[in-house]
């Protein structure tokens, strides 16, 4: 057997996916400063904000359990409980809560979580003892839900779990989720409604009978699209499937309701009618946690439908609502309105969906917005306005932010985001600890505290601040294999497996699932199957393959992937690691051999050419970032070359196919930063090139831009630099967002290469494009002209007018 093998050393870290390292450029630099990438954090630092993470639940979990259990919350300026119907009411802030320890059930899965076993088991048998809920309250159906429906059954998975893994609590006979069950059943009478969509509020024993209940009309979109995970959970434990059946219609009459034309959302709406109420639409507020719910209900549940659903609100979301890093709300059947002019602090969730569904970038740029509204205002406040001035001063101590950081961690493991939980970690230290817990802030500008302590406290902020500064050593549980709730709670992905099949789901609006699966990211590809499936191998303990049909190309294959690893496998190629570990190289080797079948061994043979081809780049994560200067070599020429370029922050990005062709001329005075170019009525339309120095790159962008320049091309000033030898960046701006012309910069020796060729031809016209996609247009154009050179050979042999081959010998 003939065998062939290929060797490539290749960093590791240049395997994952492109768009996760289209993430990595965070170099950030200054025209005249050099790089200034964020300070790692030692792993001694990040232990002791680990710890200090620990401290703080427990600072406010003991004087919440010393000074107010059994009440829902504490009040941490009085040191004592809050009850309904007993502490002084707030209104309708009151309806979170029942009487029924809220804040003690929100907690449990954080005991868990931060190992404590002991506590944990005390604090079941408190809920098991102390918890009922038949009590004449009117409760917030959503808030019941998340807090409660979702903290107890995550608890009972928990101990479930412990009971087996760590072979304790062997008591436990499922009380919570008889608990969550009973506590289910007095949420459904909210659901008997026309359309489907719950009533906001429900009484725990009279249901919807209370006359106080009689004109209940109104309800908001996150208030009944926030349902799904718990109720299906509660389904597929209990095996009743009562409870899934209601959150899907509530799901189903929801997405109906969306506007046909932008599909968007509103806020509020009337459950009866089906009619808006408020046609605000944003991401924040009122909304949050529906469009949260319909990505991780696919992530959870695997159906389809609601990726179609969220990829359809995503990308309306995408056009409307975003304005940069900003959120602003819209009106949902007239989009191009500003429906308000500031934002909430809900709305801080956002990137960490983003990054859930796989779309990095504006997460980067969103979170980034909000590191700064914090360091503006101290913490960050509950809501402000375009201009970043507060419009509600209350701070409540709130889990979004850190939820967010968290992920964007998680996904780039830029140590930026563990100094920013850092950041947040001693501000809360700072302003918002006192003696008996944590107090929420009145207002950020007086720093006054509020005598309140949500249990989102609890279950959410220390519980994100605690996951971001834990390696995964240090947690007891893979968090990979869990759905966080919109209140923190862990469901295993495992419930998937425990199926659906009491009842089944229409297809009717499934045909624009396989449409939305195309776009660009696809989330198909990204995090929902990554998480879904090391679970299905972790429960079965099998490994099932991944028959696409399709050949793992090098440029998707991800070394954090199992079912990649598994297909480079068998296509015969092996990774070996070399030299230093810590330096991630690894080896491939490629054997016919080991391939398994013959097909496979020449996929593999292809993917090593590629990968080949990919090395030749400095690196992938260069190669993703990279910008290409192109230009064919002469007028008539077919050939192209490209100069090596780099991006900027402050510019839009050429992403795929875009690219941005003219002829190009010089800037005069050639570093383009006095008020009146001396050849501006020469530029428009054109492709400006200026030289770095004595200016920000910013503001040489905002005079091309002014002058009608097409793009911009800012050479070096240092002579004899290049991309060959030096690490390319990214230009930074000032965090402003108004340059709308693409802005590269390339090293001197490549400059030197573009100004022969424009002496050359003074009419010079280039391409600007990522690097990447110039490589694929070379490939492709090669591959078409071997495809066209074969066809007319094999058209001339038919028709006999081949040339015959001449004989070796006159070779
Ligand atoms: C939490 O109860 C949940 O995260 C909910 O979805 C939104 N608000 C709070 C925290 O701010």
């Amino acid at each position: 057997m003939s065998s062939t093998t290929l060797s490539i050393v290749a960093q590791r870290l240049l395997l994952p996916s492109l768009l996760s390292l289209l993430l990595l450029i965070v170099s950030v630099i200054s025209d005249d400063a050099s790089t200034m990438p964020t300070q790692n954090m030692s792993h001694k630092e990040r232990a002791e904000l680990r710890e200090e993470s620990r401290e703080m639940f427990y600072h406010a979990y003991h004087a919440y359990m010393e000074n107010a259990y059994p009440a829902d919350e504490l009040m941490p300026l009085s040191c004592k409980g809050r009850y309904r119907g007993v502490t002084p009411s707030r209104g309708d802030m009151d309806d979170i809560l029942g009487n029924f320890s809220m804040t003690l059930v929100d907690s449990l899965d954080t005991l868990v979580l931060l190992g404590d076993f002991a506590e944990f088991e005390h604090a079941v048998k408190l809920v098991i003892r102390d918890v009922q809920f038949d009590s004449d309250i009117i409760v917030s159906v959503f808030e019941t839900n998340i807090r409660m429906v979702g903290g107890l059954l995550s608890a009972h998975i928990l101990a479930e779990y412990l009971q087996k893994q760590a072979d304790v609590m062997h008591w436990y006979k499922g009380e919570m989720l008889e608990m969550a069950r009973e506590l289910g059943y007095r949420l459904l009478p909210a659901f008997n409604t026309t359309t489907g969509i719950p009533h906001a509020r429900v009484n725990l024993r009279l249901g919807m009978k209370d006359p106080m209940l009689k004109k209940s009309r109104e309800t908001c979109t996150a208030c009944a699209g926030t349902i799904l995970l718990e109720f299906a959970a509660l389904s597929r434990l209990t095996g009743d499937p009562i409870f899934e059946v209601r959150a899907h219609a509530a799901m189903d009459a929801l997405w109906k309701l969306r506007h046909r034309g932008s599909d968007l959302m509103g806020t509020v709406l009337n459950i009866h009618s089906g009619d808006w109420i408020r046609r605000d639409s944003g991401v924040g507020a009122g909304i949050d946690s529906y469009y949260e719910y319909l990505f991780k209900s696919y992530v959870l549940l695997g159906d389809d439908k609601y990726l179609a659903r969220f990829n359809r609100h995503y990308n309306a979301v995408m056009k409307y609502v975003s304005e940069g890093p900003m959120l602003l709300d819209v009106l949902m059947h007239r989009p191009h309105a500003k429906s308000r002019n500031f934002m909430d602090s809900l709305l801080a969730f956002w990137p960490g969906l983003q990054v859930l569904s796989g779309d990095l970038k504006p997460a980067v740029q969103t979170h980034e917005m909000l590191y700064q509204v914090m360091q503006m205002h101290t913490l960050i406040p509950e809501a402000w306005t375009v201009d970043f001035q507060i419009h509600w001063g209350q701070h409540h101590l709130r889990p979004e932010f850190i939820e967010s950081t968290y992920f964007l961690y998680r996904a780039t493991g830029d140590h930026h985001y563990l100094q920013v939980g850092k950041k947040a970690l001693k501000t809360l230290q700072k302003y918002a600890k006192v003696s008996c817990g944590y107090a929420a802030v009145n207002d950020v500008r007086t720093g006054k505290h509020e005598d309140r302590m949500d249990s989102f406290v609890l279950s959410e902020t220390f519980k994100y601040l605690f996951l971001l500064f834990s390696e995964p050593q240090d947690l007891i549980i893979n968090v990979d294999e869990f759905v966080f709730t919109t209140e923190a709670h862990l469901l295993p992905l495992s419930i998937a497996q425990l199926g659906n099949s009491t009842f089944s789901f229409r297809q009717s609006d499934e045909h624009n699932v396989l449409d939305f699966m195309r776009t660009c990211p696809s989330s198909n590809k990204l995090f929902p199957e990554k998480v879904r499936k090391p679970l299905r191998n972790f429960i079965t303990g099998s490994c099932p393959r991944t028959i696409s049909g399709k050949r793992l190309s090098a440029l998707d294959f991800q070394a954090s992937n199992a079912d990649h690893l598994r297909a480079v496998y068998d296509m015969g190629i092996t990774m070996v690691s070399v030299g230093d570990r810590s330096q991630g190289k690894v080896r491939l080797f490629h054997s016919f051999y080991n391939a398994k079948s013959q097909e496979e061994g020449e996929m593999g043979l292809q993917f090593m050419q590629e990968m080949l081809e990919l090395t030749k780049m400095q690196s992938m994560n260069q190669l993703a970032q990279l910008q290409a200067v192109a230009y064919a070599l002469d007028e008539q020429s077919q050939d192209w070359t490209a100069l090596v370029a780099g991006p900027s922050h402050f510019s839009p990005e050429l992403i795929g196919e875009q690219f941005v062709e003219g002829e190009v001329v010089l800037a005069s005075p050639f570093r383009a930063c006095d008020e009146k170019l001396e050849n501006s009525s020469d530029i428009s339309g054109k492709i400006l090139v200026a030289e770095r120095g004595d200016c920000t790159f910013v503001s040489k962008a905002r005079l091309a831009q002014k002058v009608g320049a097409t793009a911009l091309i800012v050479c070096d000033n240092v002579s004899g630099s290049s991309g060959e030898t030096q690490p390319m960046f990214a230009m930074s701006g000032d965090g402003k967002d108004d340059v709308a012309i693409p802005v590269v910069f390339m090293y001197s020796q490549e400059f030197s290469k573009l100004s022969a060729a424009m002496q050359r031809r003074p009419q010079l016209r280039v391409r600007i494009m990522q690097m990447v996609e110039f490589k694929r247009w070379q490939l492709a154009k090669e591959a078409h002209q071997n495809e066209t050179a074969a066809a007319s050979a094999a058209a001339a042999l038919a028709a006999g007018t081949m040339p015959k081959k001449k004989p070796d010998k006159e070779l």
